[in-house]
């Protein structure tokens, strides 16, 4: 059985585009997991407190075999190998966030992780990226990416120019 999730991934600190690069690289290489689509990379002003860097964004769409407690472990497990601490000022700058957005069409609420992740509704720096991969993707709970979008306008939100091939 193979689930289709999608990873939303962050960073301010330690130059934030090649931390984007690593964690997209490492996705890949998760258990069981291959790597389907994945949006460009976005410049976001920081929500939270202002007083630190301008994030880079992007979203990655997985397919994988790992049960959700598995992969959100993983997930954790790659913050760490590059430099996430914890536990440090709430919503502070970070070298790498990585958020399980969706996992297939569940809905999980336990104390470690609530699926869809709670934030999307307000984060214009989750979803713009996911809708340059999957438009018409319907949110469980929430309904129609396209409905969400309308309501969150993309202020301080820029998309990066493609590299070169
Ligand atoms: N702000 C932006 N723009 N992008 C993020 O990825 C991000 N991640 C966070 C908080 C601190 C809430 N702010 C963010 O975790």
């Amino acid at each position: 059985m193979s689930t289709t999730v999608y990873i939303g991934l962050g960073s301010n600190l330690e130059a934030p585009i090649g931390q984007i690069r690593q964690a997209q690289r490492a996705l890949e290489g998760l258990p069981g997991t291959r790597l389907r689509r994945q949006s460009g990379l976005y410049r976001s002003v920081p929500m939270g407190p202002p007083d630190q860097p301008d994030y880079i964004n992007a979203v990655s769409e997985l397919e994988t075999g790992l049960a959700a407690g598995r992969l959100l472990d993983e997930l954790q497990a790659l913050e760490r190998a590059q430099g996430r601490r914890r536990g440090a000022e709430r919503w502070g700058p970070r070298t790498l966030d990585l958020d399980l957005l969706l996992y297939g069409a569940q809905r999980i609420d336990t104390p470690e992780l609530q699926v869809p992740h709670p934030g999307l509704p307000e984060r214009a720096f989750v979803l713009y990226p996911l809708a340059e991969i999957v438009p018409e993707l319907d949110i469980p709970g929430l309904g129609p990416l396209r409905t969400l979008l309308a309501r969150c306008p993309p202020e301080g939100l820029e998309r990066l120019d493609d590299p070169m091939p």
